[in-house]
Parts: C-alpha cells; structure tokens; sequence
C-alpha cells in the first residue's frame, strides 16, 4: 500500500505497510480503486454532458459518496468499499452505452473487472502510478480536494440540496486526473479551479444548513453529564442528528454530540427536542477513552473514526459514508428516513454517561451571529481593542507537536480574537482565554465546512472598512489541517485571494518540492515555528 493523504501519514512521508490511521492494505487496495472506477465513471459522464445528455442525482451522488467513503477515518469496511467498486462499474457500463464519441474517453475509464481481479487491478492503480512526481503531486492534490468537496456536497445532498454545477465540476477534474496530455501548468490551473468549487461546495452546505436548521446563534453548550442514558452522535451529518433526535423523543434516552457535531447545538431547529442534552469529550482522537466511558450506543455519521475498542466495539453503529468491519451498519438513501430503533433499544439498558467534565462552553458565531454583531467588531476594532484577528479553523489530531496550538492560544495577545470552526478548536475552547468587551476570544463558527463562515466574515469586513484586498485586514490565518477536507477549505481560501497562511503542524507530504514551491511563491504559504518565533513573527514579541 501507499497512501499519503493525511497529515498524520507515516514518518511525514507515507504509509506503506498499515495507515497509522489503522487502514489495512487490503483496505487501502480497495480505496484506490474505489477511486479509481470513479474517474473512470466520471470520465464517462463528462462526455456525456459534452454530449449534451444528462446525468441523474443519482449518479453524483454515487461518486461523492465513492468519494467520502475514501477520506481518512471513514469507511475500514473492505466489503461495503468492494460493494461500491461494483456498483459504480456497472452504472458505468450502462452510461458508457449511451456515448456517441467512446474514442474521446480515456483507456482506464474502460476499465471493466470482475471482484477477482480487484486486487491486481489496485496493484497499478494506486498513487504511485504517476511516477512524474509533480503531476502526481498535483493530481493528488486535485483528488484530495474533491474528495473534500465531495463530504460537503453528500451533507448538502442529504438536505435535498444538489448543484448540478458542483457536481460536473468535481467529475471534469476527477477525470482529467486520468488524462496524460495535462502539464503541470494545466494541473495547477485546475488545482485552483477546485478551489473555487470548493467555495461553492461549502456555500451549497451553509444554505443546506442554515435553510433547514436556521442560523447558527450564541449558545451556551453543556459539557457534563445527566442522569439517562444516552446515544453519543459523531461526525458531521445533521439530517442523521435530526432523524435520531425525532426517534427519541419521549424514549427517556438523551442524545450527546461530540467532536464536530457540537456545533448542532448552535443551531435553532434542535433546540426544541429536550433531550439534547450536551457534548461529550474531545476531537476525533481521544474517542478509545470518551467512548468507553460514555457508556452507551454511539453513532457515527461520518469520519473519524478510530479503530474501536473491544469494550465498545457492539454499541458502535455507522451510517451513511462511515463503516467498520463488526459495527453495526444502519442503513438508509438520501431522502429516506433512517431507522434508529436498534440503537435506541440498546441505550436503555445501558447505565448513563460517566462524567469527565463539567461546565458549558460557548460558540454559535457562523456568519449570521456575528454580521449581527458587526457594529459592535467593528467598533471594537476602530477603538484598538481587537487589534488581530487569528484564523485557528481546521483539524485536531494525535500528534505531540498538536499541542503548539494550545500553546500559541495561550500565548496570543489578549488584544487578538481567534476565530475557528472544525475540531481544531479543541486545542482551546475550554481554556477560558476570556472576552474583549462582551466578545468572546474564541469565536467558533461550527464544523470544518463552516470555514466557509469565517470567509464570508472576513469578505464583509473588508467591506466595511472599505479595503481593496482581503489580504489588508487584520487577519492572520493559522491553519490546522489533517484530512481531505481541510484540503478543500485550503483550496477555497486560495481562491479567495487569501495570502501568507500558516499551515501546520507539518506541510502535506503529497506536495513535491516544485508543488510546495509554486504554493510558496504565489500564495506565500509556510509552515509553523515555535510559538515563541510566530509570537515574535505575527506581532513582534516574543
Ligand atoms: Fe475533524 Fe475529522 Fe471535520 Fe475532519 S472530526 S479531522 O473529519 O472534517 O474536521
Ligand atoms: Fe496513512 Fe493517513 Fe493514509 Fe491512513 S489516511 S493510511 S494515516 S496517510
């Protein structure tokens, strides 16, 4: 196997024998060529909208979804990721019937296999392939992005929001990943070309959300325990969260968020259900221990998952792009309404939380919340008291070296205002860094996807203060990145013009130096120091 996706992938530069995340290379086998049929579907659908056909929701569907299930953390299912390999071989040989010029598509999108064959067929199809290394880099790149995109686009899906646009887009540049007549310079293009997809991928979820949900808003969100049981709900799918709070109304059980479903609570459509009680635990990564002491069923809507423990492995479920070999798989398309009773049966035996915190934090600040507070920022900006604002959105993760965010947190002026959104922020939303005039100085928009929030926020900031550039507002952007979706909102902060951001705790190991180069030259992205050198970097002291 050789997979280097993922910040976290072997020695910085690949895992080669068993993903750190615990993927098996029989797994990682089946993931490259999950996608890789589906740049082959997707090089069939492309000439087909050249040919002016349609193609079916379904079929976007189907390869998002191929997609996601391939990101970090998703899906370690090997059957369910084989299940998928077949489908989307046979939608495309139904499709590829329907193309009147088959010379215009590429050999591999021809590609046609029997389950046999799937494993000697992933042997040449893996990232290693390319063996230029900077198309391979640039071609990962593109890839990673869209599966990115894709986790954002199945979220808008699930809430009967498609755009059509999204989808063509996302198939055009999985197949020209396929296509060897594109130079570095095409791929670079196409690589900033994504991004800008990838700002209306994140723009088509927040309308999703916000139209079905309302807008995000100040809420204080419980951190202990009650005294019912409980389900736990993970991930980042919230028609899963609604579905599972309908179900358990009036059952006597409550439900809990953790990780990147906390954000749920900002939002005003589940504050009716009375048992939403609270998160429970941290980031992705310390789920061996919160899960165990949790006590009860957890769902798991999407990544990431962690390889689980034999103590709870039976109460861990998986729906939608998520799967584990011996977790129960609840299943249900998009538009259907998915049956949770299994879960819910098994949390009434199980004994209530065990408590490992106490106390509330606070977020809710999406786009809506804080342009509602505009005058009061911006005010506060006019008159020195917010002298910077510090972009701190992405990922958590295992690593030591994660720690230097809690750390430049800490160490941040108390004149500076972070603003954040994914799991990143648990590095330090319980830190009580305090406020600046009623404003809190961690602003948490919501999940990943709500980057996009803090884009719109900084446009409209630029707007008020009557810039030229986004680049001139008093915003450092310091980003914590570890999966395929951070790649994505990388990408669509790129395309927004946006200049000098910091990406840690190490750069992707997919960027060949003449990738990392070109990255550096244009859009000056860098690494991190030591929190005393970008103290000393951002605001000149150390
Ligand atoms: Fe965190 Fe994992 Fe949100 Fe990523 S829970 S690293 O999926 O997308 O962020
Ligand atoms: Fe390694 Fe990350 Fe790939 Fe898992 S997803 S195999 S940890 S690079």
């Amino acid at each position: 196997m050789f997979c280097y996706q993922c910040q976290e992938t072997a020695g910085c530069k690949g895992c080669t024998r068993v993903g750190v995340c615990g993927k098996t290379p029989d797994v990682a086998a089946m993931q490259d060529l999950l996608v890789f049929v589906s740049k082959g579907l997707s090089a069939v659908t492309t000439q087909l909208r050249k040919e002016e056909r349609p193609v079916s929701k379904e079929v976007n569907h189907l390869i998002t979804l191929n997609l996601f299930v391939t990101i970090t953390n998703a899906n370690f299912d090997r059957e369910a990721i084989v299940a998928r390999i077949k489908e989307t071989l046979s939608v495309k040989k139904e499709l590829l019937e329907k193309v009147k010029n088959k010379k215009a598509l590429p050999a591999d999108a021809l590609w046609e296999g029997e389950e046999s064959g799937f494993m000697e067929k992933a042997a040449e199809v893996g990232v290693l392939s390319t063996e230029n290394e900077d198309l391979r880099s640039l071609r990962e790149l593109i890839t990673y992005g869209l599966k990115g995109l894709s986790a954002y686009s199945k979220h808008a899906n699930a809430l009967l929001e498609d755009n059509e646009a999204v989808d063509a887009f996302l198939q055009r540049a999985l197949a020209a990943t396929l296509d060897d007549s594109l130079s570095a310079d095409d791929l670079v293009a196409l690589t900033l070309e994504t991004g800008k997809y990838g700002v209306e991928g994140m723009a088509l979820l927040d309308q999703a959300n916000t139209g079905a949900y309302g807008n995000p808003e100040i809420t204080k969100v419980k951190i202990g325990v009650g005294k019912n049981p409980g389900i736990l709900v993970s991930g980042h799918d919230l028609r899963d969260l609604e579905m599972l709070l309908e179900q358990t109304q009036g059952t006597g059980v409550d439900v809990y968020t953790h990780s990147e479903m906390l954000p749920a609570h900002y939002y005003p459509a589940f504050k009716k259900y009375p048992n939403f009680y609270g998160n429970y635990g941290n980031a992705w990564w310390k789920q061996k221990e919160e899960f165990e002491s949790f006590q009860g069923p957890i769902l798991m809507t999407t990544n990431c998952i962690v390889p689980p423990k034999d103590s709870y492995k039976d109460r861990m479920f998986t729906t939608g792009a998520a799967g584990y070999p011996g977790c129960k798989h609840i299943p249900g398309e998009i538009g259907e309404k998915k049956d949770f009773s299994e879960i819910i049966e098994l949390a009434k035996t199980c004994p209530a939380p065990i408590e490992i915190e106490q106390g509330e934090i606070i977020g809710g600040f999406a786009h809506h919340q804080v342009l509602a507070l505009a005058d009061q920022v911006v005010e506060a900006v006019k008159s020195g008291a917010i002298k910077k604002f510090v972009v701190m959105a992405g990922c958590d993760g295992r690593a030591k070296s994660r720690e230097y965010y809690t750390e430049f947190a800490k160490a941040l002026p108390k004149d500076t205002v972070i603003l954040t959104a994914g799991c990143a922020k648990y590095k330090y939303n319980k830190l009580e860094l305090g406020d600046i005039g009623g404003i809190p100085r961690v602003l948490d928009a919501g999940q990943c996807n709500d980057s996009y929030s803090l884009a719109v926020i900084a446009l409209k900031l630029k707007e008020v203060f009557g810039l030229e550039n986004i680049n001139e507002l008093p915003i450092i952007y310091n980003i914590a990145w570890y999966e395929q979706k951070a790649v994505i909102v990388l990408l669509s902060l790129l395309y927004l013009g946006v200049k000098n951001i910091h990406l840690g705790p190490t750069l992707p190991a997919f960027l060949s130096p003449n990738v990392a180069k070109v990255l550096v030259e244009n859009f000056g992205i860098s690494g991190i120091g030591t929190v005393e050198e970008d103290m000393a970097l951002f605001f000149g002291e150390a």
